[in-house]
Formats: structure tokens, sequence, C-alpha cells
């Protein structure tokens, strides 16, 4: 076994703090389904980060398991991917709290993330909600992952997690992988549909498809979409965000390039092109929103997975933290 070619690892993780979105699909999980046969692939369901805003107890709860359900609609095989509960294997809060040691208070400050966060909760800005990329740093040097699928907005998050291994090999020989972040060509910022200014997010409920979205309200809110007042529809960032949003959304839900979706749409308007965008995403949504629905009805098959999932997951970390904790000096048990 051990002269086996290993495969490359990889780790990712979705906040189980609101309902899925198109931005998370087309950011994240669309990667993750395409890469699960090339690469051994840990994804789990990141509770232990969604605390660090306020949540409902029972929403939390019904989410997380909910997001196994839609991991595996949207195509990720139980039987080819180990998938887990974050808050289910210990070891990740163990080496976030070592990781803090190693991480400067002035990096933590410099993340944007936070930076916003801390603006949209003024009210509870927590020591979680600042050390919260320690957190992400732990979850994916336990495993050793080499790749991390995220959207760009993640990027950072998985530098400053490099920086962290980096430090910490430096002063005790190598002991993490360096992780690389792996974000879409397409689709890797999806903007909001009422706002193409900021980022399709969870917690904006007009602006975002959200997966389990009826074919109806998908089509009512692309049909509010916010575009300009030309009339062609052509990808133009600067000066047409959100037609070159509603562009971007379409190749990613139908696989075209960029050239041929302005070919589909060459010498038509807005009228035309807004429901033919929805109908791409409704057409792409329908299969998942539909096994998802089954997958939530069936807990003990949800149960069974995320348990096993967290059995593996805790033999792998585990490797990883006995290593951690002998080398800064920890007595053996
Ligand atoms: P919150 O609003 O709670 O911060 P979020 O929707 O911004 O959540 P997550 O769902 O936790 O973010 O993100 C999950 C994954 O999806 C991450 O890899 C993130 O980069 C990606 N992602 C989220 N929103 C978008 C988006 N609008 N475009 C592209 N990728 C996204
Ligand atoms: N911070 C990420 C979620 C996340 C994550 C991770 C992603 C937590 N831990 C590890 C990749 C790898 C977010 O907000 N989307």
């Amino acid at each position: 076994m051990e002269n086996e070619i290993r495969k490359k690892r990889i780790f990712s993780g979705i906040q189980p703090s609101g309902e899925l979105t198109l931005g998370s699909y087309m950011g994240a999980i669309k990667s993750w389904v395409d890469l699960q046969d090339e690469y051994d692939c840990i994804y789990c369901i990141v509770d232990m980060h969604a605390i660090t805003v306020r949540q409902n107890p029972a929403e939390l709860r019904r989410r997380s398991v909910a997001q196994l359900a839609q991991y595996i609609a949207c195509g990720l095989d139980p039987q080819k991917n180990i998938m887990f509960i974050q808050s289910h294997v210990p070891q990740h809060a163990e080496l976030a709290w070592i990781l803090g040691c190693y991480t400067q208070f002035g990096e933590l400050s410099r993340m944007t993330q936070f930076k916003q966060k801390s603006q949209q909760h003024a009210d509870n800005i927590t020591a979680g909600l600042f050390t919260y990329p320690v957190l992400m740093a732990a979850d994916i040097l336990l495993y050793q992952a080499d790749l991390v699928p995220v959207g760009a907005d993640q990027k950072q998050h998985v530098e400053l997690t490099r920086d962290i291994a980096q430090r910490f090999n430096g002063v005790y020989s190598d002991t993490f992988t360096l992780p690389e972040p792996f974000i879409p060509k397409m689709g890797a910022r999806v903007m909001s549909l009422g706002n193409p200014a900021n980022k399709m997010s969870k917690s904006d409920p007009d602006g975002c498809v959200y997966l389990m979205d009826k074919p109806e309200d998908i089509r009512r809110k692309f049909k509010r979409a916010v575009t300009d007042s030309e009339t062609a529809v052509k990808f133009d960032k600067e000066n047409k965000p959100g037609v070159s949003n509603l562009l971007t959304i379409y190749c990613a839900a139908t696989g075209k390039t960029m050239e041929e979706a302005e070919a589909d749409f060459a010498g038509q308007g807005y009228g035309v092109f807004k429901p033919a965008v929805a109908d791409a995403v409704v057409e792409l949504l329908r299969p998942i929103r539909e096994e998802s629905e089954r997958l939530i009805a069936d807990k003990a098959y949800l149960e069974g997975i995320y348990r096993e999932g967290a059995q593996h997951a805790q033999y792998l970390a585990n490797k990883t933290l006995a290593k951690v904790q002998r080398k800064i000096g920890f007595a053996a048990r």
C-alpha cells in the first residue's frame, strides 16, 4: 500500500448558516463534483464556523443534516467522498487552538471577510468571528489537503492557511502539506441579482437563488434581476455588471463559453435573455431539488453517512494531531 501512488487530497466545507445558494453551487460544490474521481476528497459541513454569528439552534441542526442531503443531490457520491459534520470531529477545535498560537493578530485583522462580517454584526463581534480563519486552517491542515476548491472570496483564507503551515513547518520541520486554493474559471464570484456590486449571499433572499427554490420563484427572481438601460447582451463587467453576471450564470449552468453565450443572444434584448437564463437555472436545479427532498426524508440513511464520515475523518485527523502535539512538546499520554 505504501508505494501505491497516493491520490491528491481535497478538503472543502460550507457553513450551514443558511440555505445553499446558486453561488455556493457554482463557486464550490460544482467543482467538488468534478474533482471527486480524480482526488481523495473530504467535504465537511462546518457548523462550528456557523456559530461565529448567532444561529437559531433548531434551524442549525436541521440545516446541518439537510446540507448533507444537498451535497449528495448535487452529485457527491458518499462511496467516493468522506462527508461529515465538523463538530463531530473534535480534533478540529484542538488543532485550531494550537494554530492560533502560530497566527498573528495583525494577519487576522487584515481578513476582508472579518471586516465585512464585523460591520454586518456590529453588536456581536466575537473572538470566534475574529479567529474563524484559524479554525478553517485547522480543517484543511488536519487532513494534509493539497487542494481547496472554494469561491474567490475564500482565497485569502486559504493563503493564510498556507502561511500558518509554512511557519509551523519552518519552526518544527515538515508537518503540514501546503494547500492551494482551486477557484473555478466560470462562477467564481456569482453576484447578487438585486445588486450586482455585491456577492450573492445566503442572507439576501431576493438577490439570491436557493438550490431549493421552486421554478416559479427562480423565474420571478431572474425577471427582477437588475440589468442596465442598454439592450445588447454583452459581457462587460465594468459597464454592464448585471448582464455580465447573468451571462456568467448562464455559462456555468449550460457549460457554454462566453462567446457561445453572447452568440445565443446576438440581436436579442433582455426580454428574451432573462427568461432564458432563468430556464437554464431551473433545469440545472430541478434534479438537485427533487433528489434533496427525497433524501431529507430518509434520516437513517443520512445519519449512517455522517457517522461513518466522522469516524473516518477522526482516524485521519488523529494522525496529524498526534504528530503536532509531539512536535510542540506536549507530554505523551
Ligand atoms: P454567508 O452569507 O453565511 O457568509 P456565503 O453564502 O457567503 O455564506 P458559504 O455558503 O459559506 O458563503 O460559502 C460556501 C462556498 O461557496 C465557499 O467556497 C464560497 O467561496 C462559495 N461561495 C459563496 N457565495 C458565492 C458566490 N456568490 N459566488 C461564488 N462562490 C460563492
Ligand atoms: N470559510 C468558508 C467555509 C469553510 C471552508 C473550510 C472552506 C470553513 N472551513 C475549509 C474550505 C476549507 C466559507 O465561508 N465559505
